[in-house]
């Protein structure tokens, strides 16, 4: 795999180092180890199949054989640092667009949706000093030929592309359009253009009365707007208006 897709590769930040295996805990610990022994930007960490995938606040993320698990090493500044979450759910939707065709979506802050059914999410962490990023990373999980029946506590709300196409797609094909688009946005981001508007109008969350849970905190309303950081803003039915870092969505009925 590595192979073809460093031969396919066309970008210069992103793919420099290719480290491919066969079944990990989680791309994203192998990427951070790197990453504090000072392994170059633009490094990817891939795997065929995780054994323990991260989600976020210590939840898990399935990644059986035929799923994707890659992760990216990038050295952002702090004010591009919220930018990565918005160019790596676009970079996402694009690439689902142009090789398949499905329309997908984004459910603030960090999934991607096709017929509201989650098929991919993101994770990013990173370790900041002084104002200073060492480094970020950039974690994206996407069920790409992958049958998720078999997956009771997810399959509900779950899908893949293949179970979308109905037929299979060549995962290299795939790696090399979503490295190649994920470093378009990030030297695009470096240039000073955000990703942000974009993102936004593939924001599914916009307009829906939702809930979202922070921590142990838990807030209605409806999504009003976001902010060019990334931040949603969210008018409770007491007219107040609150601004949400990051959280649990849910949509509610309206
Ligand atoms: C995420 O977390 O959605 C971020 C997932 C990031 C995974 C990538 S894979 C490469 C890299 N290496 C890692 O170890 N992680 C990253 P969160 O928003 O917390 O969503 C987690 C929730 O999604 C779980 O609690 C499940 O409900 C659901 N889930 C788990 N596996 C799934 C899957 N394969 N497809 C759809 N939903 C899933």
């Amino acid at each position: 795999m590595e192979n073809f897709i460093k031969e396919k590769l066309r970008t210069k930040i992103i793919g420099r180092r290719i480290i491919h295996y066969i079944s990990v805990a989680s791309t994203t610990e192998i990427a951070k180890k790197l990453a504090l022994e000072r392994a170059e930007e633009g490094t990817v960490v891939i795997a065929d199949e995780q054994t323990l995938g991260r989600g976020r606040l210590g939840r898990i993320w399935l990644s059986p054989k035929g799923s994707l698990a890659l992760s990216i090493i990038l050295h952002p500044s702090l004010e591009q640092l919220p930018q990565l979450i918005m160019m790596t759910s676009l970079a996402v939707v694009r690439v689902i667009s142009h090789l398949t065709g499905l329309k997908a979506v984004i459910k603030w802050p960090n999934d991607v949706l096709i017929n509201s059914k989650k098929v991919c999410g993101v994770l990013i962490e990173n370790e900041v000093e002084d104002d200073r990023v060492e480094f970020a990373v950039v974690g994206i999980g996407i069920n790409v030929n992958v049958d998720l029946s078999p997956f009771p506590d997810i399959s509900a709300f779950a899908t893949s592309l293949s179970q979308e196409l109905g037929r299979e797609i060549f995962l290299p094909d795939f790696v090399v359009a979503l490295l190649s688009e994920v470093e378009k946005l990030y030297v695009q981001a470096q240039a000073g253009v955000s990703p942000y508007t974009e993102w936004k109008d593939y924001l599914e969350t916009l307009g829906k009365r939702i809930r979202v849970k922070i921590g142990e905190m838990i807030e209605e309303g409806r999504a009003e707007s976001v902010a060019e950081d990334g931040s949603l803003f969210l008018r409770r039915d007491d007219g107040s208006l609150t601004k949400v870092t990051a959280g649990e969505v849910t949509i509610l009925k309206d």
